[in-house]
């Protein structure tokens, strides 16, 4: 399948527990889907899984994706396009392997692509691609952001019109190598009782190409406003990072990773500190969990993905189901079909 357009229905689906066993697409694996919706439409962001041969190891290189697809729909339960290739990686100069979990943005008129991929030197960078439709194709710019690595970038844009980058991933997402935003080969993973790293984020230039600002660490706290320990990995941040804001709040998300728990904290500014709050999704299907939480016409969903197509854990096929905030700002959690 290259670059032409493939519609699938899902248009005889109504409840949410049906929206919960189905995956959206089936004729390619995808994973890690960020949504937005671009002119009145759903746009999915998600990473394009392939069976590369690349052997499983604990640095996750069997996912060796190469190339992105964005998915659109004109509502929940529609019909879905898949738009073809929107960047490959052999079109994004400094690019060496392994193109993971992207995100989007609008601003200028233009679409922004953002996507983590290892430079030529093995080291995962964050770069930023452009585009006049919101489903591409996309043209990559010729470095990564300055200063920026790991994985997982995720944009998000607050009320007065400031976007803000967040991103990070442990262990085969390199962010333990990145103390006070320097580079250690050696960088190592925590020990139990260490603190647990942190996720990072900073306030991107107007022209979207460039953190505006030094990054910062995100502080994720408990109720008593302490840092958690890398042992308490059900609540520490792993990946996957994700903010929306509800009720004038900020909720940040992310995934637990070698738990499976996708989380929410809830602060007063983008820049936190968050106070962990609970579970957003519980361990799906696969050894990967990573989401995005938007809002489309007065509901929210939450898009995510598992592995019931194929019972392998790099590929994958990402997933909607409604979300739910209960009055007091809490999240229901989500209980994600398992065969
Ligand atoms: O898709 C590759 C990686 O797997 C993502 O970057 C992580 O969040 C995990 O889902």
């Amino acid at each position: 399948f290259s670059g032409c357009v493939k519609k699938e229905s899902t248009e005889n689906i109504t409840s949410s527990d049906s929206l919960l066993s189905q995956p959206l697409v089936s004729h390619i694996y995808t994973a890690d889907p960020s949504a937005h919706v671009f002119d009145n439409r759903i746009y999915i962001y998600p990473s394009h899984d392939i069976e590369a041969g690349t052997p499983e190891n604990d640095n996750g290189d069997h996912f060796d994706m190469r190339d992105y697809h964005i998915l659109s729909m004109d509502s929940i339960g529609g019909e879905i396009t898949d738009h073809g290739v929107a960047l490959d990686i052999k079109n994004i100069p400094w690019a060496g392997r392994q193109l993971w979990a992207p995100d989007a943005a609008f601003a200028n008129d233009t679409y922004y692509l953002y996507f983590p991929v290892k430079d030529k030197q093995d080291i995962f960078r964050i770069g930023v691609a452009t585009s006049t439709k919101p489903e591409g194709p996309f043209i990559a710019e010729p470095e990564p952001i300055a200063n920026s690595y790991s994985i997982d970038p995720t944009v998000f844009q607050d009320d007065d019109g400031t976007f803000y980058m967040y991103f990070g991933g442990i262990w085969g997402g390199q962010l333990q190598r990145w103390d006070n935003n320097i580079y250690d080969s050696a960088g190592a993973l925590r020990k139990a009782e260490e603190l647990a790293v942190l996720p990072r984020v900073a306030k991107l230039s107007p022209d979207m190409k460039q953190f505006a600002e030094k990054v910062k660490e995100i502080k994720l706290v408990d109720e008593n406003g302490n840092l958690f320990t890398e042992t308490q990995n059900d609540k520490r941040f792993f990946e996957a990072a994700w903010m929306h804001k509800y009720n004038g709040k900020y909720y940040f998300s992310y995934s637990t990773g070698d738990t499976h728990f996708i989380n929410y904290a809830v602060g007063d500014s983008p820049y936190g500190p968050f106070t962990y709050k609970g579970v957003v999704l519980h361990p799906v299907q696969g050894w990967t969990n990573h989401h995005s939480i938007v809002e489309i016409n007065n509901k929210w969903y939450l898009f995510y993905h598992d592995v019931q197509l194929s019972g392998k854990t790099h590929l994958r096929n990402v997933k909607v189901t409604e979300l739910k905030h209960n009055e007091d700002g809490s999240i229901e959690a989500v209980q994600p079909y398992i065969i």
